[in-house]
Formats: structure tokens, sequence, C-alpha cells
């Protein structure tokens, strides 16, 4: 696809709110060939310059709820056409959205990429109690845990999480415990305890795949 201008149309069409030209433009893109990832990247651009009007004050709670309710059927149209690019296997990652927090597009994002890549995915939700994490790891035995976050008050549950994995005996622990999350960092990371932290969705995948690569599955 040639012509770039369809990216900044789209990321300006989602940061002034205009739903049914967001999803007309995601269309088009997609049936002129553009990759699906660049258009999901242009979403989700679109989306955090919603959040910087909001933290401005010149716009209001209705509009990240507009934006979200945007993004989430521009997925939607995008997600089929995310082409599985490595075979299914048993690598299996536990995803989940911290205690307090409700965000979950990032979440439903990196599950649904991960799925393209031939991971299993067990999808907690949002507002997950620390307490029903460790269950699901001891009843599910993931080799990956991702917890969401993007409040920065969702950085106590989180180490809530870690810590109270890492009691486990080593044999029942994932490999990998991943933060994610627009303010996650290294600073945070190791605040929280967590191995690794990622800022978008690709790299989180990036994460699972390294974390993963001295199993069979993905081989
Ligand atoms: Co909220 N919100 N929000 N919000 N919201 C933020 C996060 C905020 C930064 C906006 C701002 O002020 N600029 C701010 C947080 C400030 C802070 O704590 N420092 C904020 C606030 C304040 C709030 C409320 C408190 C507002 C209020 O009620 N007064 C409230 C909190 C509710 C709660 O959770 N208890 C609230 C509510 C909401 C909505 C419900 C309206 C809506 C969410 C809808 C939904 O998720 N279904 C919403 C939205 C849309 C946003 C912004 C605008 C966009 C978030 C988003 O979905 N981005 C956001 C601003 C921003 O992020 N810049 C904001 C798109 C998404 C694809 O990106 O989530 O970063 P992201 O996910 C990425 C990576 O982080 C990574 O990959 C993803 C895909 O690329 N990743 C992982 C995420 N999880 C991973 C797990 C992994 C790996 C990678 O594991 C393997």
């Amino acid at each position: 696809m040639q012509d770039v201008a369809w990216q900044e149309r789209l990321v300006t069409q989602l940061t002034e709110l205009q739903f049914r030209d967001v999803l007309q433009q995601v269309r088009e893109s997609l049936e002129a060939g553009a990759d699906p990832l660049v258009v999901v990247e242009m979403c989700q651009e679109g989306v955090r310059r919603v959040g910087e009007l909001y933290e401005r004050g010149e716009y209001f709670l209705a509009a990240l709820i507009m934006a979200g309710e945007i993004f989430r059927q521009a997925m939607d149209l995008i997600v089929p056409h995310l082409a599985v690019t490595t075979p299914g296997g048993d690598c299996r990652v536990l995803l989940g959205t911290v205690q307090g927090d409700i965000h979950d597009m990032g979440k439903n994002l990196v599950g649904a990429l991960l799925r393209c890549h031939g991971f299993s995915v067990q999808d907690l939700g949002v507002d997950v109690p620390p307490a029903e994490f460790l269950k699901q790891v001891e009843a599910t035995q993931p080799d990956v845990v991702g917890l969401s976050g993007l409040l920065t008050t969702s950085f106590g549950p989180m180490r809530d999480v870690v810590n109270l994995i890492r009691v486990l005996p080593p044999e029942r622990q994932p490999k990998g415990i991943i933060i994610g999350g627009a303010s996650v960092s290294e600073q945070v990371r190791e605040l929280v305890g967590a191995d690794f932290w990622a800022t978008d969705a690709m790299h989180g995948v990036r994460l699972c795949q390294q974390i993963m690569k001295y199993t069979p599955c993905l081989d």
C-alpha cells in the first residue's frame, strides 16, 4: 500500500471520535492491503491521543468510553486479518487485568495476537484479585502469566500477584511473568518483581516466544 495519508487520517478520526469514519477507514485500509498491525498501531495512537486530551481537561470521561467502544469495534474488523504465523502448540498464557483496574483493550489485543501466534490463552478478565490469579496459576500451570494494568494504582496489585506466585515451589511457577500497560517501565518491573515488561502487544508476543524458546511447542 503506497498511500500513507490514511494512517494520519485514521489517527485523527479516532482522536476526534468519528465513530463511523474510523470503521470505514479501517475497512478500506484492510481491503487495500494495509498491514493489519499498522492499522492496530494507528488505532492505538488515536486512543492514546484521546487519553492526552482527557488528561489536559479538553475531553471528559465520555470521550474515554467512546474511544474504547470505537477501538473495540475496530479490533473486531482487524483481528480476522491477523495471520496465524505459528502453528498451535501447548504453550499456555494466563492473562488478566489486575484488581481495581477495568481497562481491557490492551489485554484483549495481546490475547488475540498471542492466539494468532499459536499460544493458548486463558483470559481471566478485568479487576482480577491476586488470590484468583494464584488459584488459576495453581490450577492450570501456565507457562507465562501476563498482568495488565493501566493505572498507576495497578502496580500494587501487580506486586501482590507476583509475590503470591513466587511463594509456589519452583516446579509450579510459570516460566515468566510479564507486566503490560502504557505506564509500565523497567522501574515498575523492578518494583513489582516481574520478569519482563511490555508496552505494546507485539512486544508481549515476542517476550512470550523468548520465554518459550527452549520448550518443544514452538520448535
Ligand atoms: Co482510562 N485511564 N480510566 N479508561 N484510559 C488511562 C489509562 C489514563 C492514562 C488516561 C489519562 O489520564 N491520560 C488514566 C490513568 C492515569 C494514571 O493512573 N496514571 C486513566 C484514568 C484516570 C481512568 C479512570 C480513573 C477515569 C475516571 O473514572 N475518572 C477510569 C479508571 C477505571 C478503572 O480501571 N478502575 C478509567 C476508565 C476508562 C474507560 C473504561 C472509560 C476506558 C477503558 C475501556 C476499556 O478498556 N474497555 C479508558 C480508556 C480508553 C483509557 C485510555 C484513553 C486508553 C487505554 C487503552 O485502551 N489504550 C488511557 C490513556 C492511555 O493509555 N494513554 C486511559 C489502547 C490499548 C491498546 O493500549 O492498554 O496500553 P494499552 O495496551 C497495550 C500495551 O500496554 C501492552 O500491549 C497493549 C496493546 O498494544 N499490554 C500488554 C497491555 N497489557 C499487556 C499484557 C501483556 C503484554 C503486553 O502480557 C503478556
